[in-house]
């Protein structure tokens, strides 16, 4: 059966669901938003696939144990998908969530560390990297056990560095399936990697290579995964065409930048809460212009210097004391590890400085609003003149997508060229180093004063591009290389045609 059409299965450390208990004590499931959930979602219902996750919440874990083997069909729920929850004692769940996932890998990808000082390697690690290989290894078998359970051979799409070893560990169990990863984050260079116990790091990317298809948000991820593996033995790298030769196996690399879904976006941007949100933003901002970011109060989000670049822009253009507003939507993240809370305090304390230093009485240039708030930020994105989003780095930053899409002043991105979204967006965006406090600022003063015409020119460019790559490609194009894949090898290349780059 083609890849186009085979049984999907899904595997991702958080589900597409939450499940509560409503008022009456009755079970509810509320899906996630986002792309991701969104596109993966469509094509489970019309495959009727399974998603494999582990159990987050309380309510997850009773399903699990009132179900068959932590199988939750989701028909009860209108859907036409299952859900299998896989179970894992705290500790475990800590060392391969916590401290590998969050504290280890995402660091490293984002090289969020201060290399004179951190990270140190000891004890403690060994065990966290064991409870991260006992998770893998329980998500492989689960799959494993899912595509038996099908008639015919499913494709498997693996999501992210939380589950960076499946796909290896699944080619052990099942040699001849058709498993596709995909990387959210962004992808250290090699380098940088080479930070990471040898363990670690040849575990991540021998993991990794157990995938028939390598998926990344841009091409600055995907060279550097490329470059990493190129430093293995037994491996080799053919970066013209994308191409990994490893056991006897060829793994192919490629691009695939997820999108929005803007429908339910549009849908919630018009409801009366979010309207009333905006006529509350719109009093507040008065006649001032408005500086808009959208962010988990996250290490790689570059909250800080954001601020510190804004605080220069209107130190360099006082003109604009008192005529311009900067408003931090900002929801909590990650507070479990130390760093966060301290990089929260920090953030706020900055804002507080630059509030008391350059605000008076009648003004105040920051305003931080540290809550979970999605529709706050869906009515924030109709009004914003400038949509400032400067991560450290990103995989991709679907803020940078939304904006655009909601926007009703023809606001101007000001983008990271370290964000995924750069590399599809940033012919629209005014590009900027996140590092560099001179060029934000500049490029702040740039976006606020651009002629109507230029900003009308970039907004609309901004959300063709964005509503030119519907969710359902992203699937559609992991199944195509599949395909690919799979006719290859049955001796017959060929398949659908392959896009370009
Ligand atoms: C990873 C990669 C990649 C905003 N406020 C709230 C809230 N949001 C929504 C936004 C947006 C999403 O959260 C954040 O998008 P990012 O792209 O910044 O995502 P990350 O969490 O860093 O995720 C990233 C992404 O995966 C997809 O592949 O783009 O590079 O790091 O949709 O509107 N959501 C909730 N509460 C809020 O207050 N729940």
């Amino acid at each position: 059966m083609s890849a186009l059409d085979a049984p999907l299965i899904v595997a991702s450390n958080r589900g597409p669901v939450s499940f509560d208990h409503d008022d009456r004590g009755e079970l509810v499931a509320r899906r996630g938003s986002g792309g991701l959930v969104t596109a993966l979602v469509g094509a489970l219902q019309e495959a009727r696939g399974v998603w494999v996750a582990a159990a987050m919440s309380d309510t997850d874990r009773e399903l699990v144990a009132g179900s068959e083997g932590g199988r939750v069909d989701m028909g009860a729920f209108g859907s036409t998908y299952r859900v299998r929850y896989l179970d894992f004692p705290p500790d475990t769940y800590d060392g391969y969530y916590n401290r590998i996932s969050n504290g280890v890998l995402w660091f490293a990808h984002h090289y969020l560390w201060d290399t004179a000082r951190s990270p140190t390697f000891g004890q403690e690690d060994e065990q966290a990297w064991a409870d991260y290989v006992t998770v893998n290894r329980a998500f492989a078998q689960a799959l494993a056990e899912e595509g038996d359970r099908f008639p015919v051979p499913p494709v498997y799409l693996i999501q992210d560095y939380q589950l960076a070893l499946v796909p290896r560990l699944l080619r052990e169990l099942r040699p001849t399936a058709l498993i596709a990863h995909f990387s959210h984050t962004a992808m250290a260079g090699l380098t940088y990697l080479r930070i990471l116990p040898a363990k670690i790091r040849d575990g991540v990317l021998r993991g990794m290579l157990g995938a028939d298809v390598l998926g990344f948000h841009s091409q600055m991820w995907a060279e550097n995964f490329l470059m990493s593996a190129r430093s293995l033995s037994g491996v080799r790298v053919d970066l013209a065409r994308s191409r990994i030769a490893t056991d006897g196996r060829e793994v192919l690399v490629r691009i695939h930048p997820i999108s929005v879904d803007v429908g339910p976006m549009r849908e919630a941007a018009a409801s009366p809460q979010a309207r009333e949100l905006r006529r509350e933003l719109n009093r507040w901002r008065e006649n001032a212009r408005l500086i808009l970011r959208v962010d988990r109060l996250e290490l790689t989000k570059n909250i800080l210097r954001g601020f510190q670049a804004y605080e220069l822009f209107l130190r360099r253009n006082p003109s604009w004391i008192g005529r311009v507003k900067f408003l931090a939507l900002l929801s909590p993240s990650r507070m479990e590890l130390p760093e966060y809370r301290s990089y929260t305090e920090e953030c706020l304390a900055e804002a507080e400085r630059i509030n008391r230093e350059i605000g008076d009485r009648d003004w105040l240039p920051i305003e931080v609003r540290v809550k979970d708030d999605y529709l706050g930020a869906i009515a924030a994105y109709g009004l914003y003149d400038v949509l400032f989003v400067n991560p450290v780095y990103d995989g991709m930053n679907l803020v940078a997508m939304e904006g655009p899409l909601l926007n009703r002043r023809q606001g101007v991105l000001v983008l990271s060229r370290n964000a995924g979204a750069y590399w599809r967006l940033g012919r629209y965006a005014i590009a900027v180093n996140p590092f560099d406090l001179r060029e934000m600022a500049d490029a702040l003063a740039q976006a606020l004063e651009m002629p109507q015409e230029e900003r009308a020119r970039r907004a609309r460019g901004l959300s063709r591009l964005v509503l030119s790559n519907p969710p359902a490609r992203w699937v559609r194009a992991q199944r195509e290389d599949l395909e690919r894949v799979r006719l290859r090898r049955l001796g017959r290349p060929g398949g659908p045609a392959e896009p370009p780059g």
